[in-house]
């Protein structure tokens, strides 16, 4: 039984991102130099996920459309990613966004938080 459940969550994102493939939002254009000062500032950023969760694909699909081509790292079971977030964030839960600045971490969960967020900082 388990074993369906996740197999009909699998088949439901890969459903929804095609879906988003299809409707992909424009990308946000800045000036080469504009773009490269957001990109040099997104070093410090990581998106922890999963590749068919329907809340991480509305983040990517959010940095899509903001320009923002950010590290993402995929916390599946086993993973040195997956035992990072736990460490580091306190839960196994994603989309959680990582910002690491003057050697200090912030772990922030919540789709709806984060692409507010990344929306304040960099549209
Ligand atoms: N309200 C959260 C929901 C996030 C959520 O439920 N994520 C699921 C994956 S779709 C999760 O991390 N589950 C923990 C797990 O599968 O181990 C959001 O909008 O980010």
């Amino acid at each position: 039984m388990k074993f369906v459940i996740k197999f009909i969550r699998e088949a439901l994102g890969r459903i929804i991102i095609l879906i988003d493939l299809i409707t992909r939002p424009r990308k946000q254009k800045r000036s080469p130099e504009a773009q490269a000062k957001v990109e040099a500032e997104l070093n410090n950023y990581s998106l922890y996920q999963f590749y068919a969760c329907p809340f991480c694909i509305k983040t990517r699909r959010a940095l899509h459309r903001l320009n923002l081509p950010m590290q993402k790292r995929n916390a599946k079971e086993g993973s040195q990613h997956r035992a990072e977030l736990l460490n580091g964030g306190g839960a196994v839960k994603v989309p959680c966004l990582r910002i690491q600045k003057d050697g200090q971490d912030t772990w922030m969960y919540e789709s709806s938080e984060i692409i507010n967020y990344l929306e304040q900082k960099f549209a």
